[in-house]
């Protein structure tokens, strides 16, 4: 069967989302996501000047082999803008093998290891009372996980916080050049124990409880974090150092027991082995989208399976649906999943170009069996909402210095 044509769109219906569309000689086509937040274009440059050109006429069945000849075969293996196109490629193909075998993605796998998919949500706010209101909101609506983030008192944006923005906690908008926020370690340490401390008080410890620090410590300082934070039993900490030292976390590892989890910026499989292999961590985090696409995060689950790893993959909203209805199939297979990071079910907007459906029950998220990934994309919706250039914000301490956000 073989590739007619790949098509790129960028739209932003609320935030910015490249979709690679893949269409075979017989009319089939299938989906990937290739979103970088605040890079999309060089995504799109990619895909469009250097990967669909080498892919016309090829066979999309060959799913294994056109990842390798992406990856190996442009001698320049890794890279989160290469492994984004790379991503899409591979999604769309398995989407088009899922429709042409007239079965869901998760039965090419192996089948279901379980019957929904446990998901958290986010909790977040401009104060403790606040989040714990959100995080009361939540439980009653049945979500046995949930992310706790808190603006810090007197600095300057918070990562995971709204800062008066109703939508999306990441500042989104007509702006030139990334916002610039602060922070202080001793402020936030000295804070974020309270906020469990509080949350366990009100509503006790049946509720998974988990939270991000977003890099921002070093490794004793998360070591320290996670040493206050035993008490409330957390599901895991997230992302307690940066990760290009992995040994970051072996530091953290000998202090605690608090469980670790990393990975939403791993490309490839090797960006994550020292940390498996070694039990450092507890969760991966990694993507289909920032990953390489299924064909490596499969690889990556059975590997983590064997050190007892479990995968948590990233879900924030900066991941197009189309990610998350390829993490549907991914988590109902892998027999090592965890739990997935959810959002929410979207804007009007978003839900105008992309038509999938999911359901919450029980803290579960449930979708129906339907061929390949199981979700749509409105081309003619999608130009209602061009592309917007948009930034992450950048992070300085309170003496100026450029800091990790
Ligand atoms: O900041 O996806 O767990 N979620 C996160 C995300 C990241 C964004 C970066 O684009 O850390 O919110
Ligand atoms: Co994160």
């Amino acid at each position: 069967m073989k590739i007619k044509d790949i098509k790129v769109f960028v739209c932003c219906p609320g935030r910015n989302f490249v979709t690679v569309k893949i269409i075979t000689e017989d009319g089939t086509y299938g989906l990937g996501d290739a979103t970088l937040n605040g890079r999309e274009m060089a995504v799109v440059a990619y895909l469009e000047e250097h990967i669909a050109p080498c892919l016309i006429g090829k066979d999309a069945h060959q799913i294994e082999d056109i990842w390798q000849y992406l990856y190996k075969g442009a001698y320049w293996q890794n890279g989160a803008v290469s492994t984004a196109a790379i991503a899409a490629i591979d999604m769309a193909l398995w989407d088009i093998k899922g429709k042409l075998a007239n079965m869901p993605v998760y039965q090419l796998l192996g089948g279901k290891s379980r019957k929904g998919v446990t998901v958290y949500g986010h909790a977040n706010g401009e104060t403790i009372e606040e989040v714990l209101k959100n995080l009361g909101t939540m439980i009653n609506e049945g979500y046995k996980a949930v992310r706790l983030q808190c603006a810090l008192p007197d600095t300057k944006g918070t990562y995971g916080t709204m800062e008066g923005k109703k939508n999306y906690y990441e500042l989104q908008g007509n702006r030139p050049l990334p916002p610039e926020q602060e922070w202080s370690t001793t402020k936030y340490m000295n804070f974020i124990p309270e906020l469990f401390k509080q949350a366990r008080e009100k509503f006790g410890y049946a509720i998974a409880l988990c939270h991000d620090v977003h890099s921002r410590l070093t490794p004793i300082e998360a070591s320290r974090l996670c040493k206050l934070l035993e008490p409330y039993k957390l599901l895991f900490i997230e992302d307690a150092v940066t990760t290009e030292n992995a040994e970051g976390y072996k530091v953290i590892r000998e202090h605690t027991d608090t469980p670790l989890a990393t990975g939403e910026k791993f490309n490839t499989l090797w960006d994550a082995k020292e940390m498996i292999q070694n039990q450092w961590i507890d969760y991966v985090r990694t993507a289909v989208t920032h990953g390489g696409g299924l064909t490596p995060l499969k690889k990556l689950a059975d590997f983590a399976s064997l050190y007892h790893v479990r995968m948590a993959p990233h879900g924030a909203p900066d991941l197009s649906p189309v990610c998350l209805m390829a993490h549907m199939h991914f988590n109902l297979w892998a027999p090592n999943f965890g739990v997935q990071e959810f959002v929410g079910f979207g804007t009007p907007e978003l839900n105008e170009v992309f038509q999938y459906k999911v359901e919450l029950k029980d803290g579960l998220l449930y979708m129906d069996d339907k061929p390949g990934w199981g979700i749509d994309f409105d081309e003619e919706a999608a130009k209602k909402y061009p592309y917007k250039r948009s930034y992450l914000p950048v992070n300085r301490l309170e003496d100026g210095t450029l800091w990790n956000w």
